[in-house]
């Protein structure tokens, strides 16, 4: 999974960055990209190697990508060059300024999402346009028409034109010929406010304003300064503010829900290792994940819930129990699940 940052210039961007994968910007290399790989925390992978006692564990990961505007560009707002670096990210995170900053107005988070998110939507109305215009033209020279890609295309220039994004609109973002467009505001979404130091509450929306998005509230200069310190330190660090769950932690968790994923375990002989599935994937969709070679010689599959191996204390245990079940190809893998794929080569 790889979830993109974006923000206005002074928002706190390269900050939150670092809160989240715990790295130092490198002082040199300050209009530079910046991408980091994070394990995704999970105790229930921590309680399957309690039982196992392998001698690799793998979490799954997540990968945050921070575009820079160059030099040239920092008064500018989105340009078409971060829009592209962006498209291939599962998601969005919206940084917004929630704190004071001295010479700069107060905080105006709201008035500032409204900004950049439209430069999303003005970056896919020109996508849709060009593609619109392109289908027409192949029309006009006697290419055989396709009926669909044009409707669904018109579709969503009206959507935004209505000055909303794509996401809005689900079964239009989500659909399926749109995949390869990978239209900026079509891309799931998590509002991160970036609060000042003393400061745990997300703001309160300006009377009579309409705001529905997914929001957080950080507080990332604090969050930030965790990134050099051990884990006992940091939680320590953290409670002194009143802190219970890290930035790093709650971003995580609420991307999962926001992206509709779940996790299953798989539990080779020297191997634990965490798996993220789409909500609603079937065994076979598992074992995909996995391996080609499972997917393709799947016979089936054997499932316990995370609780119930817990509980047993053991697979033979389990076993024992009736609580190792055995599953075809369409069972719809829960979340917690440990798997077994039984396969021919
Ligand atoms: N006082 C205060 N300053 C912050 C906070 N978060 C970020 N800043 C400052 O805001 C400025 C911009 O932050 P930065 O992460 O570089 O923003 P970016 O341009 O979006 O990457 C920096 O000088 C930060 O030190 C905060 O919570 N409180
Ligand atoms: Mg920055």
């Amino acid at each position: 999974m790889k979830i993109g940052i974006i923000g206005l210039p002074g928002s706190g961007k390269s900050m939150v960055f670092e809160a989240l994968t715990h790295t130092w910007e490198d002082p040199g290399h300050k209009s530079q990209d910046r991408i980091g790989t994070v394990s995704v925390p999970d105790e229930r992978l921590n309680d399957l190697t309690g039982i196992f006692k392998p001698k690799k564990v793998v979490f799954a990961q997540v990968t945050y990508f921070l575009p820079q505007l160059g030099p040239h560009q920092q008064d500018r707002v989105y340009d078409q060059g971060i829009g592209n670096r962006i498209r291939d990210c599962d998601a969005l995170i919206h940084v917004l300024r929630n704190f004071s900053f001295p010479g700069l107005p107060g905080p105006s988070p709201f008035e500032d999402f409204a900004r950049l998110d439209q430069e999303l939507t003005l970056n896919d109305l020109i996508v849709l346009e060009n593609r619109i215009n392109h289908l027409e033209a192949d029309r006009k020279r006697g290419k055989k028409p396709d009926e669909e890609e044009p409707a669904l295309l018109k579709a969503c220039h009206r959507q935004l034109e209505t000055g909303q994004p794509l996401r809005k609109a689900p079964e239009l973002a989500s659909h399926i010929r749109l995949r390869g467009y990978a239209l900026l505001s079509a891309k799931p979404m998590l509002v991160v406010f970036n609060n000042g130091e003393n400061d745990s509450e997300s703001p309160a929306l300006p009377p009579g304003s309409v705001f529905s998005e997914e929001t957080l509230a950080i507080r990332g200069k604090i969050e930030q300064e965790l990134a050099q310190m051990e884990e006992t330190e940091a939680r320590q660090f953290l409670s002194g503010f009143g802190i219970l769950e890290s930035a790093a932690r709650r971003v995580i968790r609420r991307s999962y829900t926001l992206l509709g994923l779940i996790s299953f375990f798989t539990v080779l002989s020297d191997e634990v290792r965490a798996w993220t599935l789409k909500k609603g994937g079937s065994a076979l969709d598992a074992a995909g994940t996995i391996h080609t070679d499972m997917k393709k010689g799947f016979i089936r599959a054997e499932v316990i819930a995370h609780k119930d191996l817990m509980e047993a204390g053991s697979l033979p245990e389990a076993r024992k129990r009736g609580t190792v079940r055995l599953e075809g190809k369409t069972y719809k893998v829960q979340d917690g699940d440990v798997i077994q794929i039984r396969f021919n080569v």
